[in-house]
């Protein structure tokens, strides 16, 4: 697929420290590889209802640690789906009366635009689910050759005993496990399962049922297959950061991990798990099946700068679960207009620019770069500064690590 246009990054005088990074498996802080080629793989929209603001804080917080990676030395390859066919979009289908592939098409699209708008790096590979189908089916292959594929009535499971991923991303117990998979896309209560715990790899064709031709019949591919085939034909049998929201810790990347170390025999598929808090709304998860949604394409018709709902976003820590409220919008605004009106200074204060590499360095700390430029910026404005390089420099150092221009 065609991702978005390219955003231009300058490039600053001031390397960043190599990131370190809180990582779900070991539950601590991790140092980052750099110097390298290193690979990131950040888990895509479900194209039926994008892109509430949500989505926007997981997106922006990668490429904003895309930006420091990059900074520290790292030159990064980035891939991202399109669960492009899944239940939920078929069952959106049949309550619109739509086709699924319509409804992708146009919500795919509007994400892009949302992404360009709040200046988010385009990833290198952005591929849909459907036309990942051919390497789906390979890697299956590769899994019934290690006897962790079964069938059963014409679908095709992984058998949960072969994982050594399983409990390690989610720190979830069994009972807590097969409750969380029953309600983020998992079957545990279907009748001659080896376990409640074994995913879908194959799904045979249902009837009303989108489906595709293989050597075990017509079906579509499971989800957490789709990831783990996209990631290892992209980026290679073995990732250094998987990424996406924390919903996704369990089961989506225990499974996906799961299976593709069974495709390849490597472990472990990645060696950092990165995950982004949840943003609620009148305090729920925003999500799509709950419809409690505000949606940055509505903002921003609405006339809202979209640096405005970027700053929104990087007030809070990637890691932690917050909930949007009007006055982050407000309070955005207030500060783009200081920061603006600093970068414009021809005298401003001394910069501050090892202090701002120094706090996204450490577990991409943006709440504290934003104070730092914060108090860079009231200083600059009350006339304290002497220093005629720092406004522009600051700038360039703004728009090269947090996207804001
Ligand atoms: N297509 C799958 C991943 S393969 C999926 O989860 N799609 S999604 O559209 O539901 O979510 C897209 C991304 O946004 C995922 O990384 C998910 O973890 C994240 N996300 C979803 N809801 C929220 C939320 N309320 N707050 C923060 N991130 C969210
Ligand atoms: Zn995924």
């Amino acid at each position: 697929m065609q991702a978005w246009q390219n955003v231009e990054v300058p490039s600053i005088a001031t390397p960043s420290p190599v990131p370190r990074v809180f990582d779900s498996v070991s539950q601590g802080l991790t140092t980052l590889p750099t110097g390298r080629e290193v690979t990131i793989y950040v888990c895509g929209i479900t194209p039926y209802d994008a892109t509430h603001i949500g989505h926007a804080a997981t997106y922006v917080a990668f490429d904003t640690l895309i930006r420091v990676w990059r900074n520290s030395g790292a030159e990064v390859r980035y891939a991202q789906n399109v669960t492009d066919v899944d239940d939920p979009l078929i069952e959106r289908a049949q309550a619109t009366g739509r086709d699924w592939r319509d409804i992708a098409l146009e919500q795919t699209d509007l994400f892009r635009g949302d992404m360009q708008a709040l200046r988010v790096i385009p990833p290198d590979y952005f591929i849909g689910a459907v036309e990942s189908i051919p390497l789906v089916i390979k890697r299956i292959h590769d899994i019934q050759e290690t006897g962790a594929c079964y069938e059963l009535g014409g679908d095709l499971y992984f058998d949960n005993a072969y994982s050594r991923t399983s409990g390690t991303v989610g720190h979830l117990t069994r009972h807590q496990m097969v409750e969380i998979f029953g309600e983020r896309g998992g079957d545990p209560d279907r009748i001659g399962k080896r376990s409640p715990l074994d995913a879908l790899l194959w799904r045979g064709e249902r009837p009303n049922d989108p489906s595709w031709p293989s050597d075990f019949g017509p079906g579509r591919p499971g989800w957490h297959i789709e990831c783990a085939a996209i990631a290892l034909e992209y980026l290679g049998e073995k990732i250094d950061i998987q990424g996406g929201g924390s919903d996704l810790k369990f089961p989506h990347h225990e499974m996906s991990a799961a299976h593709a170390e069974a495709a390849t025999g490597n472990y472990p598929f990645a060696s950092t798990f990165v995950h982004t808090g949840m943003v609620s709304l009148q305090g729920q998860k925003m999500s799509k099946s709950l419809g409690n949604l505000v949606f940055v394409s509505s903002l921003i018709q609405k006339g809202v700068d979209p640096m405005a709902i970027r700053l929104a976003i990087l007030a809070h820590h990637y890691r932690s679960d917050w909930e949007w409220f009007e006055q982050d919008l407000v309070n955005a605004q207030a500060r783009l207009k200081l920061w603006r009106d600093a970068f414009a200074c021809p005298l401003a204060a001394a910069s501050v620019s090892d202090a701002v590499v120094a706090a996204l360095s450490n577990d991409i700390d943006t709440p504290q770069a934003l104070q730092l430029v914060d108090n860079w910026a009231r200083e600059t404005l009350v006339g304290q500064g002497g220093d005629t390089r720092s406004s522009r420099y600051m700038s360039v150092l703004v728009d090269s690590l947090l996207g804001i221009v």
